[in-house]
Formats: structure tokens, sequence, C-alpha cells
């Protein structure tokens, strides 16, 4: 399978990207030979302009020759079988019989609190009514920058089932570190297998979250009713026959 634009399998991409330079009709043949170079065919720059002081941007479009099989692709999906509020609610009284215990944080310096507020806050996300709107969950939401000595010392002394971490910025591969931090610093501490870990941000996948040690992972989307299905479920099934 290769992306298509006019014709199924003809290969057509858009890709978007700035160059440290003054634009010039140079710099326009400057973008168009490095996607050359990276192996696109066809390669036409449809823009390019200056958008700051030696910089410019370009939008090129070109064709690539590879392929993948989408077949032999394997990603598993965390979503469980979609359950409302009410379900959930009545799931956990009857499973697990008592409220469940869940915290989220925006770690390290992150402070983008929308992604988790929209997971954890009463109002929820798309109509959909986040964790605190349950009354089986226990919820608290310690906000951003928050680093994961608090996150770890918050869920030991709180005895928490479940734990939320977000991150939004990835630069300099910033959130895998942190996520990478949290569990490190869960296992020397003895609490790793305790508890329900899950990352999420826009640039989460579950695939990332397995590869990182965690329970799963949530990305773009993600709607609060499913990360409280998947707790509600994993917190069944670890729970002695
Ligand atoms: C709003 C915003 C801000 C606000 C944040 C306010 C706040 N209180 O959150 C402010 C102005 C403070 C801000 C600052 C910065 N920002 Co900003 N910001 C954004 C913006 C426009 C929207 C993010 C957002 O709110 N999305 C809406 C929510 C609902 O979506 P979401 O986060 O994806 O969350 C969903 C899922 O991902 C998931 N989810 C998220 N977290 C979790 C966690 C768990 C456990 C689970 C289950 C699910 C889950 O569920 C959510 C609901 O579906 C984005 C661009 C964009 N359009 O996305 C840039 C963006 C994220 N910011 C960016 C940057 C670079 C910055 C700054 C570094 C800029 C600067 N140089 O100062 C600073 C960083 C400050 C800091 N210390 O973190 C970049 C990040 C690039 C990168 N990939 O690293 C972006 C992508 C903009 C860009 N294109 O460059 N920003």
């Amino acid at each position: 399978m290769r992306p298509y634009g006019d014709t199924l399998d003809d290969g057509a991409t858009q890709l978007s990207f700035t160059l440290p330079v003054e634009w010039s009709e140079a710099a326009d043949e400057a973008a168009r030979q490095l996607v050359a170079r990276m192996g696109f065919n066809d390669v036409s720059v449809v823009e390019g302009r200056r958008i700051a002081t030696g910089f410019s941007y370009f939008v090129v479009y070109a064709r690539t020759p590879v392929a993948v099989d989408v077949d032999a692709i394997r990603a598993p999906s965390v979503k469980t079988a979609a359950m409302s509020m009410d379900q959930i609610d009545a799931f956990v009284r009857e499973r697990i019989g008592r409220k469940v215990r869940v915290a989220g944080a925006c770690i390290g310096t992150d402070a983008h609190t929308v992604g988790i507020d929209a997971i954890l806050n009463m109002k929820g996300y798309q109509g959909d009514y986040g964790l605190e709107r349950y009354k089986e969950f226990e919820t608290f939401n310690l906000g951003s920058q928050i680093s994961v000595e608090e996150l770890v010392r918050f869920t030991r002394e709180r005895d928490i089932d479940a734990l939320l971490a977000s991150q939004v910025v990835t630069q300099k591969g910033s959130d895998v570190t942190n996520f990478t931090a949290l569990v490190e610093l869960l296992e020397a501490e003895g609490l790793r297998d305790r508890i329900i870990l899950i990352c999420g941000g826009p640039r989460v996948t579950n695939l990332l979250a397995a590869e990182l040690g965690y329970d799963a992972g949530f990305g773009r989307g993600t709607l609060p009713s499913e990360v409280a299905s998947f707790v509600a479920h994993r917190m069944a099934e670890r729970l002695p026959a």
C-alpha cells in the first residue's frame, strides 16, 4: 500500500518543512533537491515563502516509490467494548466492590493540561463525561508540571489503583524520557506491579506504551469512557478468581 492523490497507487505525498535560509529561488531549488534526495520522485515545490528573517517555509508535492504491507502490521488497540458511564459504574460495583482510585498528571515540565483535564474533569470531552463524574471512581487531578517523584509519592501515600501520565510536548524526546523515568521510579519503589499504569497524549500509541512498560497508551481523540472502561476491566482481571 502507498499513498495516492490522483489515481490509486500513484504515491502522491505532501510534505511541509522550514529551512534556515532567507527565501529566494535558490531556496526553492534547495527544498526540491532535499526532497529528491529523500527518495521521492516528481518533486514540485508548490509553496515557498519567507516566514522570519533567515527562515523559509515550503510545501512540496512528490511521489514516493516505497510501499508497506498493512496486513503484516500488528498494532493492538487498547479499546475495550464500548460501555457508558452508568454501565462502567455498575461493572465496578459488581466486579470490584469498591471505588477505584485514579490519579493523573501532566508530568515533567509539560504544562499542557487540556488533554489530561479532558479525561479527568467532570465535564469530560466531546459529550463524554470525565472520570470525576463517575460514582465508582475516586479521582485526583494533580495538574501540570508534576515531577515523577511527586507523582510516585502521591501514588504510595493515597494507595492509587490507576495512574495516568500525560505528555503533549515531544520535543527532543522529552515525552519518552519522562514516561521512562516514571516507570523506573515505580519499579524502584516496588509499586509498578500494584498499579495500572497508563500514558497518554497526541503522539502516544498503545504500541509505544507497551514498549515503555505501560499497561496501555491512549492517543489523540481519546474519550474518558474508553479510559474508564480499560481501567475497570484491567482491575477486574487482576482480582483473584
Ligand atoms: C493550548 C496549547 C498550549 C497552551 C497550553 C494550555 C494548557 N493549560 O494546556 C500553552 C499556551 C500554555 C502552550 C505552551 C507551549 N506549547 Co503548546 N500547544 C497548545 C495547542 C494549541 C493545543 C493543545 C491542546 O490543548 N489540545 C487539545 C487536547 C484535548 O488534545 P490532547 O492534548 O491531544 O489530548 C487528548 C489526547 O491526546 C488524550 N490525552 C492527552 N493526555 C492524556 C493522558 C492520558 C493518561 C490519557 C489516557 C489520554 C490523554 O486525551 C485527550 C482527549 O482526547 C497545541 C497545538 C495543537 N493544535 O494541538 C500546541 C503544542 C502542543 N504546543 C507546543 C509547544 C512547542 C509549546 C511550547 C513549548 C511553546 C513555547 N516555545 O513556549 C509551550 C510549552 C509550555 C510547557 N512548559 O509545556 C507544540 C508541541 C510540539 C511538540 N510535539 O513537542 C504544539 C504541538 C504546537 C506546535 N505545532 O508546535 N501550548
